[in-house]
């Protein structure tokens, strides 16, 4: 049975390393530091998708595959990370309603959940989630029953714009602190759930030391 995402230290683990051994090792160091571990195509593309079994006894693992296409792709393609293990995984919402809803039913079917990007974190990632594409997006998200959005730690302004779009019954996680040079606490005041933390972890001398960091930084918000 893998495990579920719960908020308990606030932080989750963007494990972009391409290697298996690290990123077991990595993971195990920093488990207790982290609610969830997130994966993505490095890793996927670098060990295969049973990394996702492995990971899921350490902790819940999010599938960051960013799903969009057709209904029925996106169908086959959530089929394929609920059975490997995962706990829930990121698609996109500029793929429409139709897309969305069909992820977010296959995500029930599993008893799973679904993030969708209502906006990027990266200097770009504006140009085409305007404010008002992705406040649209958060709305769909809404309707469409997802668990929650991904929002960008890089603009916290925005964070709070989208909480307030989207509520309380929504949650947010929030990639961009560290290396993109977000601000952890200024993403959870905005009103982020999770920051998701890469690089400033997973690429320092002591991962667990810098996750303990990222999670003190927040525990008086949370
Ligand atoms: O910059 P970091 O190394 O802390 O990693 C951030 C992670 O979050 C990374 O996996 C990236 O693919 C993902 N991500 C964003 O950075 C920005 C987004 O808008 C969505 C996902």
């Amino acid at each position: 049975m893998s495990k579920s995402l719960a908020r308990k230290n606030g932080v989750i683990l963007a494990l972009d390393v391409t290697d298996e051994k690290t990123a077991l090792t990595v993971s195990r160091e920093v488990a207790e530091a982290v609610d969830a571990i997130k994966i993505g195509y490095p890793l996927v593309l670098g060990t295969g998708l049973s990394i996702a079994e492995k990971l899921s006894r350490i902790a819940p693992v999010i599938a960051d595959f960013k799903v969009a296409d057709i209904p029925n792709t996106d169908r086959l393609i959530c089929e394929h990370v609920f059975d490997a293990g995962c706990d829930a995984v990121i698609v996109q919402g500029f793929t429409g309603p139709d897309s969305l809803t069909e992820c977010v039913k296959t995500a029930n079917e599993y008893q799973k959940k679904v993030f969708v990007v209502a906006e990027m974190s990266h200097p770009g990632g504006d140009h085409f989630f305007t404010d008002s594409v992705s406040k649209e997006i958060a709305a769909m998200a809404k309707k469409s029953g997802a668990f929650g959005i991904v929002a960008p730690a890089t603009r916290p302004e925005r964070v709070k714009e989208l909480r307030g779009v989207i509520g309380s019954g929504l949650k947010i996680i929030s990639p961009g602190v560290g290396a993109q040079g977000g601000s952890a606490a200024d993403t959870i005041k905005a009103g982020a759930d999770w920051v998701i933390v890469g690089r400033s972890i997973y690429g320092s001398k002591n991962p667990r030391e810098e996750a303990e960091k990222v999670k003190r930084e927040i525990e008086k918000y949370i």
